[in-house]
């Protein structure tokens, strides 16, 4: 029987990148997001790669509704073997007294408690199964605060938090937990933080090769199909440019063919 991973935010960059490696790597899938067209596109992609591929469509704020979609998984397919805490945003890029209420509620609601949600639905029958495998998409983000970041680093810091305490209340289970903190990803996520404008997104990504959700996803596949007695707990995946989350060398003229 196929193990089956459930992946949150599987409509765009290390999510959707995840689902594939996942279907790749010979699991079924439980792929969620906000947005149904992006979601039957990807499993479709999902389902060529062989893949049996389930959709659910909801918003991580919404407790209620990830509780009713949770709830609906019937057979087989309650039994996750592996959850992909992924979906996630930051919004803003304001200093901390200056920053927007709004902004700061939805990456609070979406970062923190939106994995919370889906951690409390879905690890208990793990614990129960004594079986199963929690990765979590937290950022070099979480390791320090950089300028005008306070409370998306705040979000990813509280990913680490509650990764460490996740396996610390597992410890007596055969139930992993991994933290995985990439560095410059190039997704959605920079156009999303500018709330659309790509003028500021796109020099993020320029005179450095920036890392791919294929190959955080490279990783997560790593971290699950690891054998069962072993436990990555922890990655930092940085662009080879980059040294910290504030530290980057953006020099776009060095002579060097990174493939
Ligand atoms: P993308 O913007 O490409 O993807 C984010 C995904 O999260 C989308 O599928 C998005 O759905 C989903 N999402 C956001 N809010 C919600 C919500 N409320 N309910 C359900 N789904 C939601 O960015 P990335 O792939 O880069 O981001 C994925 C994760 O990786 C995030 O947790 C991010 O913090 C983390 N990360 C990213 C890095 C980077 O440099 N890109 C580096 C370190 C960590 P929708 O399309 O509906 O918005
Ligand atoms: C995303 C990486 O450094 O842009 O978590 O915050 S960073």
């Amino acid at each position: 029987m196929k193990q089956i991973a459930l992946i949150t935010g599987a409509t765009s960059g290390i999510g959707e990148a995840c689902a594939r490696h996942f279907a790749k790597g010979g699991y079924d899938l439980i792929i969620t997001g906000r947005k149904a067209d992006r979601l039957e596109e990807v499993k479709n992609a999902c389902e060529q790669l062989g893949a049996e591929v389930l959709t659910l469509v909801f918003d991580v704020r919404d407790r209620e509704a990830a509780t009713r979609a949770v709830g609906s998984l019937s057979g087989r397919w309650a039994d996750v073997d592996v959850l992909v805490n992924n979906a996630g945003l930051a919004l803003g890029l304001d200093k901390e007294h200056e920053g927007d209420y709004q902004d700061w509620d939805i990456m609070i609601d979406t970062n923190i408690k939106g994995l919370l949600t889906m951690t409390r639905l879905i690890v208990p029958r793990m614990a129960e199964r004594n079986h199963g495998h929690i990765i979590n998409i937290g950022s070099v983000a979480g390791d320090a605060a950089y300028a005008k970041g306070n409370v998306y680093c705040a979000t990813k810091a509280a990913v680490k938090a509650l990764s460490d305490g996740l396996r610390i209340d597992l410890v007596d289970t055969a139930v992993r937990v991994t933290n995985i903190k990439p560095g410059l990803v190039e997704t959605n996520f920079s156009v999303t933080r500018f709330h659309g404008d790509r003028s500021k997104a796109d020099p993020l990504y320029k005179g450095i090769q920036p890392l791919t959700g294929d190959d955080i996803a490279d990783v997560a596949l790593y971290a699950a199909q690891s054998p069962e007695h072993v436990q990555i707990a922890e990655v930092l995946v940085l662009a080879t440019h980059q040294a910290s989350g504030s530290v980057i060398d953006r020099n776009a003229n060095r002579d060097e063919h990174l493939s």
